[in-house]
């Protein structure tokens, strides 16, 4: 069955929903749904970021690259998610370094940075907003920010929408849980990934984060922790803005629930990624993208 296909069915069997999308709907499905049976996912997680492994084509079709012209190769400066055909949300700390937002741009719908393919559109930006409270001095606080794209996308199997959670989703009950990312694969690389990569990770209690011999205090309450206790998988420098997804408890479609934000260093024990907790920002979402609510992505 043709990838098309797959999604016109699971349309029509309304399998996911969305409200502020003109991609039919939805958002949060997988062009290519996964087995999550006994065995499918060891406990380390199969992939990983770090030192990881590649994704399918259009594993996580929500999952951007943005590009700025001056940074070599391939140009890779931060992950985002595409949360409606022309706003792509993302990390505020990305554009501490960004003089000139006409120079930054956004590659959708690719898996291999050199080879996006044909099913990659390229959009430029027509405004940047970051939060009104992002603190770089107070550990990246309200680390989030959005992109305005220039032009609509067109959603296609490559091409999907995230689901943006609001604050009725019980995040920490979800089980199956990933991020992605063009990164660096090791903890000393300072070169981003071609290939996209996937690990799964676990959701980490923000007490435990928080502990003496853990973050120490500097985890806020907007925040989540993801990862593993012993570190080995993690999200690393240029997966930021990228997204920490979870499977809702249900159906078969993924939630945005973080933005990867930082952490010490990468895939260290006790020292797992720190993500800006999307739900807790879903009204200035929102507010921002000038939504009047055609109801709430609940
Ligand atoms: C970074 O510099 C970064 N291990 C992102 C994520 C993590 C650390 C650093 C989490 O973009």
């Amino acid at each position: 069955m043709s990838l098309l296909c797959l999604l016109i069915l699971q349309a029509a069997c309304g399998l996911a929903h969305s409200t502020w999308d003109n991609c039919g709907g939805y958002c949060g499905l997988r062009a290519m749904p996964y087995d999550y049976g006994a065995g499918a996912y060891n406990y380390y997680g199969m992939t990983r970021v770090v030192g990881g492994s590649n994704v399918q084509t259009a594993d996580w079709p929500w999952l951007v690259s943005i590009q700025h012209m001056w940074i070599p190769d391939t140009g890779h400066l931060c992950g985002g998610s595409l949360i409606h055909p022309q706003w792509v949300l993302t990390a505020a700390h990305c554009f501490t370094d960004v003089s000139n937002i006409s120079l930054v741009y956004v590659v959708i719908g690719a898996t291999q940075l050199t080879q996006p393919g044909p099913g990659a559109q390229v959009r430029y930006i027509r405004q940047l907003r970051i939060h009104q409270y992002y603190d770089p001095g107070n550990n990246l606080k309200n680390d989030i920010a959005l992109l305005e794209l220039d032009e609509p996308v067109l959603c296609s199997p490559y091409i999907q929408l995230a689901c943006v959670p609001d604050v009725n989703l019980r995040v920490s009950e979800l089980i199956y849980c990933f991020v992605a990312g063009w990164g660096a694969t090791t903890a000393r690389a300072s070169s981003s990934s071609d290939v996209m990569q996937e690990a799964m990770v676990h959701l980490i209690d923000l007490k435990l984060c928080n502990s003496s011999q853990w973050y120490a205090g500097k985890i806020h309450t907007n925040n989540l922790c993801a990862g593993y206790p012993q570190g080995t998988i993690d999200t690393c420098q240029g997966d930021s803005g990228g997204p920490l997804m979870c499977k809702d408890t249900v159906a078969d479609y993924y939630w945005v629930v973080g933005v990867t934000s930082w952490g010490k260093g990468c895939a260290r024990a006790k020292q797992p990624g720190v993500y800006t907790s999307v739900q807790h920002f879903h009204d200035w979402i929102l507010v921002q993208m000038g939504a009047s609510p055609y109801g709430s992505a609940s």
